[in-house]
């Protein structure tokens, strides 16, 4: 039976691959999923209808309509037209997004981070699963512009989330593969408010703790959780201190079998350790928790402490200054980024780019003399400073 993941994964590879009208039992080597040897015909994935709306482009209507009335295809399209690099998709997608902006902002937004293994996705599958038997509507995105995921990946985390990738509750959507960290980042922000739209009242953003991603997502979202694991003095010194500075909460994963000890000394060592940086939210101070992901000890915990928090932070107005703050900080690392793009972009810096490079390299010319220089080539006027 197809499950509605595959109905995802068909209408992403329908997308990437760039495919309106693509035949059935056409063999796509490199995603070699859909392969078919010469003369066999391929069975059909989707239903005719499906397949259908899955080939031809959707209006910013269809778009909005589709996603007001929760239709999980419908949002599978809407945040591929959202990671789409074409222009037209990026002006498509503009509109699509302003129309539903009104319908967005009614979830609890949490973001996961921790170092590769340390147990994000078995803990979103743990703690999701419990939220949709309680009757919410998850939304799982991540965000690891990094090539360890590039393949295979999804694959893994559906197996880790094995419970919620065939729960109708649960909506799971892997990082996009490409861009910058920046542009993956804003993407994904505009996927959660896009889930958030389609009626997910809780959204996890999961990310690998090992580079800036964690910034990224911290600055989306209104908690963000720290994992870490017990058993490891250098683990504390392996996450940078700045993240731990960042968290709402630090959860020591893992907690099982032989483990559950070196728990309760790590808790113990980062409850000393957070006690001496400074946290910025007012009255809060982020707790150090232990679970298992795998038994489910401590995660409804865990989500106590998420609704104790958000609770709190709703009535002293701290998560929507949080919020218009972050609305703001995104709009300007956006303009940031459309100029920078437009810049790199640019024919003529590209054409004198490399001649520059080379001159202050060799120290021919100063640096900043340089950058006045290419800024000129692009805006084609004067600029007296920088
Ligand atoms: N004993 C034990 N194992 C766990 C626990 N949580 C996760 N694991 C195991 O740790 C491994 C990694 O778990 P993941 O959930 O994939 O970790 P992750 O942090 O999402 O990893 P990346 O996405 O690769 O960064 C898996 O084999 C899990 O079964 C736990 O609470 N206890
Ligand atoms: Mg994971």
């Amino acid at each position: 039976m197809m499950s509605i993941d595959d109905t995802h994964d068909e209408i992403e590879r329908e997308a990437h691959s760039g495919a309106e009208s693509g035949e059935e039992g056409t063999a796509r080597g490199s995603e070699g999923r859909l392969e078919v040897r010469p003369g066999v015909t391929s069975p059909g994935n989707l239903s005719p209808s499906l397949q259908r709306r899955t080939r031809r482009e959707l209006s910013i209507d269809e778009h909005v309509e589709g996603i007001l009335s929760r239709d999980r295809v419908v949002l599978g399209k809407t945040i591929t037209l959202i990671e789409s690099l074409r222009p037209e998709h990026t002006r498509k997608a503009l509109e699509v997004m302003e129309r539903l902006l009104p319908h967005t902002g009614k979830s609890v937004r949490v973001g996961i981070t921790g170092v590769p293994g340390v147990g994000k996705s078995t803990f979103i599958e743990s703690l999701g699963s419990r939220l949709t038997d309680e009757g919410h509507r998850i939304a799982v995105l991540a965000i690891d512009p990094s090539s360890r995921r590039s393949s295979g990946s999804i694959m893994g985390d559906k197996t880790r989330m094995e419970k919620l990738s065939v729960d109708p509750d649960a909506f799971i959507r892997p990082s996009p593969s490409a861009g910058s960290l920046g542009g993956v980042a804003r993407k994904t922000r505009e996927a959660m408010l896009v889930c958030e739209a389609a009626g997910y009242d809780v959204v996890f953003v999961e990310t690998v703790g090992v580079g800036q991603s964690e910034t990224m997502v911290h600055s989306m979202v209104d908690f963000f959780l720290l994992l870490m694991l017990a058993g490891a003095g250098d683990q504390l010194q392996g996450i940078k201190r700045g993240i731990m500075e960042l968290a709402d909460a630090v959860v020591i994963n893992k907690a099982d079998g032989d483990n559950a000890r070196h728990a309760q000394r790590a808790k113990h060592e980062y409850e000393m350790a957070l006690h001496l940086m400074k946290y910025p939210t007012p009255d809060w101070s982020p707790p150090v928790l232990t679970c298992s992901a795998l038994t489910g000890m401590g995660i409804e915990e865990i989500w106590q402490t998420i609704k104790d928090f958000r609770a709190r932070m709703t009535e002293n107005g701290w998560i929507e200054k949080k919020r218009r703050e972050q609305a703001l900080a995104w709009m300007h690392d956006s303009i940031a980024q459309s100029l920078q793009d437009r810049f790199r972009g640019h024919a003529g810096v590209a054409h004198v780019m490399a001649e520059m490079e080379k001159q202050v390299s060799r120290g021919e010319l100063p640096p900043l003399l340089a950058a006045q220089r290419l800024l000129e080539t692009f805006f084609n006027e004067e600029i007296s400073t920088l």
